[in-house]
């Protein structure tokens, strides 16, 4: 049995085309369903619904031989406990900084509030900039309005929630795509359906650029 870690929601309608290429369609609906595992069309694959930043660690640690998951998430987690074969393009954005509109940072020790809270550390210290990272769990676009930092790290796609929340997007730290995660030991016992499936994944990726 093959196991597949994907969270609901975006990641998993812009997945499923991949997934169905490779026969596996689940026999019951996520959106539809409170079921957790999902069988699916191919007797030899099942699908475990978690929550996107859960992904890396099902992989990790065996519970799932597989996943897919956003580099966001897969540069937060660390990602040396994975193997990363491949870049299914999906679910693409960007991660940035963001302020609000017109207002130069102030001179001092920055404020930032993310989510990410590692991969912020690791850019404001690349950056030579002096910043107090500040963990949130949501909502990272109100930190700014109410005076809790001086700046956001977060997800940027259209730009409109920074828009709406008077705010505009400043740096760009990394384009942002979903990836196929193999945990190790998997990728020995089970090679032969794993190499089989990354195929099929490849197969579909190769169609999707030809015909864009
Ligand atoms: O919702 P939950 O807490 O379960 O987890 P999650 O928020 O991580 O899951 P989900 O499904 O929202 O996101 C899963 C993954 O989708 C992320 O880890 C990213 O890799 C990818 N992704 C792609 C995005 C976006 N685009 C995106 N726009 N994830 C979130 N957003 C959010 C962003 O955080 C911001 O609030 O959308 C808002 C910005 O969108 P625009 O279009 O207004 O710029
Ligand atoms: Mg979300």
């Amino acid at each position: 049995m093959l196991t597949i870690a994907v969270s609901k929601g975006r990641i998993y309608e812009e997945a499923l085309p991949f997934l169905e290429n490779a026969g596996i369609s689940p026999v019951d609906d996520p959106k539809k369903s409170r079921k957790l595992i999902l069988a699916t069309t191919r007797e030899d694959v099942q699908l475990v619904i978690i929550r996107a930043t859960d992904v890396p660690t099902f992989v990790e640690y065996g519970a799932a031989d597989m996943g897919i998951a956003g580099k966001d998430v897969l540069l937060e987690h660390g990602a040396e406990s994975l193997y990363e074969p491949l870049d299914l393009g999906i679910a693409t954005c960007r991660l940035m900084t963001a302020a609000h509109k017109d207002e130069p940072l102030p001179k001092r020790r920055i404020r930032v509030a993310t989510k990410y809270v590692k991969t912020a550390q690791r850019y404001f210290a690349e950056q030579g900039i002096q910043a107090e990272i500040i963990k949130l769990y949501g909502s990272m676009e109100l930190a700014p309005l109410v005076g809790l930092a001086d700046c956001i790290v977060d997800l940027v796609d259209t730009g409109n929630t920074l828009r709406a929340n008077n705010l505009e997007p400043r740096e760009l730290i990394m384009n942002i795509s979903s990836r196929l995660v193999v945990n190790k030991a998997a990728m020995k016992i089970k090679h032969q359906a794993i190499c089989e499936l990354l195929q099929q994944f490849e197969q579909t990726l190769t169609r999707r650029r030809a015909a864009s």
